[in-house]
């Protein structure tokens, strides 16, 4: 039941009462407390909830309601305090019921009449949509088999109860689904990070940020991409007691204005020369922690590398020009690559080395890459070579996860899946083009071959069919072959580019239109019960609901449902979390308060125990220690792309591509304040807050006869896009940047008219990781 806040303190009263008092009393309070709630039908109540996006963060939410309808939205009203600081929301979710009461919400099933992705549609009932669903997944699977189904990354919802995990229940019971690994955000690292210390549980505590001296935030900006509610809080923290913050960004982001003592613009796909130029100085000025080294790390110097490797194979043979290529890696050397004065390498280096302890933070932007894997490589020997890792105030390098929170703690609603195939989620549309063709080499695990080509999507809650996804006009061009994907089922918010291309269109509900429970984003470790607000608007439903229907007509009804409402399902995930976690409140208790916060006896470093007693505990590597020379990437023997040692790798469509002559400037994208990705880009206030504009230095603007505000082209082969031009010395020459997210939206000439990054991006994936390389874009701009 919700109440209002004077109808809450009355019922208060009237329980304290029955402690003392008799039934009596208890009864008068109660019949009291009864016409005080029907004269409060019209008054305000506070449901508590927490945004449910793939935000960067996780917050509490408060949605303010009157006759069924949300009138404003606040934020956690708790106090704040150091060692719990409040949970308050940042300008998205504040401005949820714009998204909500959108007049654009999709209000009722359709299906498609037009060719597929022109975007035309028509009415028909939940009915007529669950029968056409229920034949073609009938049909399909008869054709083809279960590896012809496909239940993309999608994340507009990631509760415990998202839409794409119901799917995958039912089709696993249906005899199963191509699984995906992977994601958009930080394969690059996780695959790094796993192949140099065997895991990427790396991250120490955010709580621990004070006690670093100097703080590197490395292609990390948590002023726009919060990673974690209040990171920028512990930063401030450490900040107050005197660190010293360096931002290493081709952008002077809001990061950087926030908090940055210096910044180092540094071309993007660079970060390695200019970590190697660090490590030389490092070396030749003997500021580097060699029984650190000896004593944890493989394949540092010739005398720990393991017996099969050649010899001048080492990092530091390497570093110093001994190696194949006879280059010392001089901070000169990196000038010329990076764009980073050799003076300031020189600096930087001294000060990362002499400072103890000192953090390496890194965001997950210099790694969306084309050798992206390299990235957390390449800050792991750094750290190691300074003997950060393991201590409170260092860093291990790249962040990974911290040792405490986020997914493991959750059971979800899924079940075992019979199809053991899976592909790394970035090649998707390889494996609608030539699934059967995949191998390993692909990334292809579970299973040899693929005995199909996806034949079936069912996209909830993602716009990575199209909008999110590299290649745009590649992407679009597949999915319009009906003889490819045979049938495209999308359940959506609002008619994105990947609705467009939909069969069949669903209208889902909003997070506040359900019960659900989700924890963290990342850092910070508490679940919070999503109450159910008001009901569904318009003809929408709960994902849960529509599937439920289809599930009915395959016959798996009560396999799907187990009898279970939705709410019953949130009850299954709590008492999951309970069993793991005794100590978590029951489920009435838990829903009540809305929020718990796991607490632990100390701050998480990671690998402090190898460090502290290495002999008790090895690392999680095959050899035990550190993986500076990973036995396991030289054996697969692709040297110039997947290194046994980190190192600068120049990147295909990087500053060094003769392809800068036609097009001289680099492309990245950056996680905009104003949206969840795609998310919230329909939603005016949001224009009114942040424009979407390219950033472009202002030489190059020059060059061009571009001024401030004009509308630009901005074009390479895949792809071109007009978009006002934002001059600004805020971001460093020859580099530009489209803030990733904006709706596809193309004119009769298939010129996009917002500035959605992805009609330039490529989909060619990265060596290791087989991830997406985003950021990695050669481009021209004219004056449109
Ligand atoms: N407001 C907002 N916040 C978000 C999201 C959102 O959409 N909007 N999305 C969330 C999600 S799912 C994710 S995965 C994270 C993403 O978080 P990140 O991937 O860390 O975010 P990005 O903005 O892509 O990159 C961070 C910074 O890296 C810089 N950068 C780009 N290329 C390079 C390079 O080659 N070298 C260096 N040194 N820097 C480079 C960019 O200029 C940017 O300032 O954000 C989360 N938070
Ligand atoms: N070029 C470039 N591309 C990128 C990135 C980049 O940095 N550069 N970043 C990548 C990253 S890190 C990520 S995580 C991906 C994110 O890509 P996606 O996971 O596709 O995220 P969104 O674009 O937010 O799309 C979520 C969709 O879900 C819908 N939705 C929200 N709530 C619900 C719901 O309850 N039910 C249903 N059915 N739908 C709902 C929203 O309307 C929205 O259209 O993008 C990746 N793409
Ligand atoms: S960080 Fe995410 S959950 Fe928090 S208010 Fe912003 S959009 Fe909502
Ligand atoms: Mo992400």
């Amino acid at each position: 039941m919700k109440l209002s806040r004077r109808a809450f303190l009355k019922l208060s009263m009237a329980l304290g009462a029955t402690a003392t008092s008799s039934g009596l009393l208890f009864q008068q309070a109660k019949n009291s407390l009864l016409s005080e709630v029907e004269a409060a039908a019209n008054e305000e109540q506070l449901v508590t909830t927490a945004g449910g996006h793939n935000c960067g963060g996780r917050c509490l939410i408060t949605a303010h309601v009157s006759d069924g309808a949300v009138t404003r939205i606040t934020t956690d009203p708790l106090p704040d305090s150091p060692d719990e600081p409040a949970l308050k929301a940042c300008l998205r979710c504040r401005a949820y019921r714009n998204r909500m009461y959108h007049p654009d919400r999709l209000k009722y099933p359709m299906k498609r009449v037009g060719k597929r992705g022109e975007g035309k549609f028509e009415k028909i009932s939940w009915e007529e949509a669950a029968d056409i669903i229920t034949d073609n997944i009938t049909r399909i699977k008869e054709k083809y088999g279960p590896e012809a189904f496909y239940v993309p990354y999608a994340t507009g919802h990631d509760g415990a109860l998202a839409g794409a995990d119901f799917m995958c229940r039912l089709l696993a019971l249906n005899g199963g689904y191509l699984n995906y690994y992977n994601n958009y955000s930080n394969s690059c690292h996780t695959w790094g990070l796993k192949s140099i210390y065997g895991t990427e549980i790396t991250a120490n505590s955010r709580e621990d940020y004070v006690n670093s001296k100097l703080i590197i935030l490395w292609g990390h900006n948590p002023a726009e991409t919060i990673f974690g509610t209040n990171t920028m809080y512990y930063l401030r923290l450490a900040k107050d007691r005197g660190a010293k913050i360096i931002v290493i960004d081709p952008r002077y982001s809001d990061t950087t204005i926030a908090f940055a003592d210096q910044w180092i613009p540094i071309r993007p796909t660079t970060d390695n020369a200019l970590m190697d130029a660090m490590a030389y100085v490092m070396i030749t000025s003997n500021l580097y922690d060699q029984a650190f080294l000896d004593k944890y790390c493989l394949g540092f110097d010739e005398a720990h590398l393991p017996a099969d490797a050649p010899p001048n194979s080492s990092y530091r043979s390497y570093v110093l020009g001994l190696g194949e290529e006879h280059t010392p890696k001089t901070p000169e050397w990196a000038e010329a690559i990076t764009g980073i004065p050799a003076s300031t390498i020189l600096q930087l280096a001294r000060e990362y080395a002499m400072t103890k302890p000192a953090a390496i933070l890194a965001g997950y932007g210099p790694q969306r890459h084309a050798y992206g894997e390299l990235i957390s490589r390449g800050m792991a020997v750094l750290a190691a070579m300074t003997g950060n890792i393991g201590k409170s105030g260092g860093s291990a390098g790249a962040m990974g996860w911290p040792g405490y929170g986020r997914r493991p703690k959750f059971g979800g609603v899924g079940t075992d899946n019979p199809v053991k195939a899976s592909i790394p989620t970035f090649l998707w549309t390889d494996a609608v083009l030539r699934g059967t063709e995949m191998t390993k080499a692909d990334g292809l695990q579970g299973a040899d071959r693929l005995t199909t080509n996806i034949k079936m999507i069912v996209n909830i809650a993602g716009n990575a069919l199209v909008n999110q996804h590299s290649n745009i006009n590649r992407t679009a061009e597949i999915l319009r072959d009906e003889s490819k994907v045979e049938c495209i089922v999308v359940s959506e918010n609002f008619m994105t580019a990947s609705a467009k291309f939909a069969d069949i269109l669903l209208p889902c509900s909003m997070p506040l239109e359900r019960n659900d429970v989700i924890n963290t984003w990342a850092f910070g470790d508490y679940t919070i019960y999503m109450h159910k607000a008001v009901a569904s608007l318009y003809g929408s439903r709960s994902d849960y609901e529509w599937i439920t229907m289809v599930a009915e007509r395959l016959g798996l009804k009560k396999e799907f449902t187990e009898g279970k409402s939705e709410e019953d399902w949130v009850r299954h995930v709590v008492d999951q979390i309970q069993k793991k976690n005794p100590g978590f409140p029951n489920y009435e208790e838990f829903k009540a308060k809305g929020i718990y916060r796991f607490t632990y006896p100390e701050k998480f470093i990671a690998f402090k125990e190898q460090i502290e007693d290495f002999d008790g505990h090895k690392f999680p590597t095959p050899s035990g220690k550190i993986e500076i020379f990973s036995p396991v990437l030289y054996a697969m023997n692709n040297p110039k792309e997947i290194p046994a040692i980190p190192q600068y790798v120049p990147a295909w469509e990087g500053p060094e591509d003769p392809l800068t002559e036609k097009y001289p400037l680099q492309c990245i994208g950056h996680h905009y304040r104003r949206r969840v990705h795609s998310t919230f880009d329909n939603v005016p206030w949001m224009e009114e807050v942040a424009k979407q504009e390219v950033w472009l230095n202002t030489k190059d603007a020059a060059k061009r006869g571009i001024k401030n505000g004009d509308k630009v082209k901005v074009f390479n082969d895949r792809g071109t896009m007009v978009i006002p031009a934002r001059v600004t010395s805020c971001i460093m020459p020859g580099v530009i940047s489209v803030p990733q997210g904006a709706w596809y939206t193309p004119d009769a000439n298939g010129i996009d008219q917002r500035g959605c990054i992805n009609v330039l991006t490529n989909h060619r994936a990265t060596p290791l990781a087989h991830a997406n390389p985003q950021h990695t874009n050669l481009v021209e701009m004219v004056k449109a």
